[in-house]
């Protein structure tokens, strides 16, 4: 089938492909630096363990191990990526010149400048992190910390990150998403759930007071359920992430990561739910199995599911900021970054090519018999077809094309990181 065919197809239920890949390629989905070298980052030894209960397992050959190698890394993904990516950096990518390195409280902008220049070069937007994991000062709590000591260093870090952020949107011209997560939490049953619990608030109205203008600097709260090695208790749970929102609307967004619930919850149903009351919100897509295992996004059900949310929301109209976060070290890192955000684009696509108002018309006139006939006949229209327009509008492969230069990347490139 030619897609004049499946573009046709599509008309005949009254979808407008073409309006659908046109809103599509205008949307910011962001890209995280973190795949590229298994989350560790440039600031710390290398070879310190990664901390906060997350963790990549794997060693395929080729980890970034600098920030040229990660930046060139970074060029080639953007070669293969349809749509409009946006970096997501972490603190601990802070790029420091020769005898200037700067411990987290004391980051600057000035540290960041490559990668602003990055970003230029890429034409394209960077949200941003604060890193409370991977380092000395985690006592191991870090904002939650009892220790005066430990949350001063870290509050002082969260500030400095504000500060970062905003640089970034001035030089940029786009808005920043500036996630607070921490680990903090126990591996066994707590005596006090609730001391960490309010100094970990008191601490983020701290880093809230340094000024920023929300309409450009976005901070957000990440929620969790558990991580490995803090199984019984995590201070920034769901019902504290969320309500630190509802309460300080005004300066912050609830930041929910599908991996970051009871495996039978899923988050698309979430994002409805939290749009009722928040104008805003923004994600972290992963693909948890059986725990927050962060593995590649695929094109699965509850993928697809998400990303109908999004768009049936408004979602891309900017009321849901969306990023990828996932981290496999077992595969060959670049594929693992275009095949997720591919990935996503292709979901987000899948979701635009939906004749919304007539299914919520069904649904609403009580005509659930003819809802169920149309939304399964929906999967097995020619999707396929207007995917790889899409990528040729985008100017990028369309599949089956792209993953030969991923293998002659990996030949000349990644095996020579020995
Ligand atoms: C961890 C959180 C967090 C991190 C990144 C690296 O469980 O999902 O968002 O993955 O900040
Ligand atoms: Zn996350």
């Amino acid at each position: 089938m030619s897609y004049a065919e499946a573009k046709a197809k599509y008309a005949s239920m009254r979808i407008d492909v073409e309006a659908a890949m046109d809103k599509l390629k205008n949307v910011p989905v962001s890209l995280h630096c973190w795949q590229g070298d298994d989350v560790r980052g440039f600031d710390t030894d290398p070879s310190k363990p990664l901390t906060g209960g997350i963790q990549t397992t794997g060693n395929y050959p080729g980890r970034a191990r600098n920030p040229e190698e990660l930046m060139a890394d970074l060029d080639k993904v953007l070669t293969l990526i349809p749509g409009k990516p946006k970096m997501n950096l972490h603190a601990s990518y802070a790029i420091f010149e020769e005898g200037q390195w700067a411990d987290r409280d004391k980051l600057e902008p000035k540290h960041f400048a490559k990668w602003v220049a990055f970003c230029k070069a890429h034409n394209c937007g960077c949200d941003f992190n604060p890193t409370f994991f991977s380092h000395p000062m985690c006592d191991p709590l870090t904002l939650s910390s009892p220790n005066e000591e430990t949350r001063k260093f870290w509050i002082d870090h969260g500030k400095a990150c504000i500060r970062i952020s905003s640089y970034l949107a001035e030089e940029l011209g786009q808005p920043v998403i500036m996630n607070i997560w921490t680990g903090d939490g126990f591996k066994d049953i707590p005596a006090d759930r609730m001391g960490p619990r309010v100094r970990y608030k008191d601490a983020i109205d701290e880093i809230l007071s340094e000024p920023y203008d929300f309409a450009n600097v976005k901070p957000c709260v990440e929620s969790k359920v558990f991580g490995i090695g803090v199984e019984a208790y995590t201070v920034g749970s769901a019902e504290f992430a969320l309500s630190y929102a509802a309460m300080n609307k005004e300066k912050c967004l609830p930041l929910m990561d599908n991996g970051h619930y009871h495996p039978t919850e899923v988050v698309s149903d979430k994002i409805p739910a939290l749009l009722a009351f928040f104008p805003e919100l923004a994600l972290h897509v992963t693909r948890p199995i059986r725990w927050d295992s962060d593995h590649v996004v695929l094109f699965d059900d509850e993928t697809k599911e998400l990303c109908k949310e999004i768009v049936r929301c408004s979602g891309l109209d900017g009321r849901v900021d969306i990023a990828l976060d996932y981290f496999d070290a077992s595969i060959n890192r670049i594929s693992a970054w275009v095949v997720g955000y591919r990935n996503l684009q292709k979901a987000l696509l899948f979701a635009l090519l939906e004749p919304t108002e007539t299914l919520q018309k069904m649904q609403n006139e009580g005509n659930f018999t003819e809802l169920m006939v149309v939304m399964e006949e929906l999967k097995t229209l020619p999707f396929g077809e207007i995917w790889d327009e899409y990528c040729r509008m985008c100017n990028v492969p369309v599949d089956g094309e792209w993953f030969a230069e991923v293998k002659e990347y990996e030949n000349k490139i990644l095996e020579e990181r020995k």
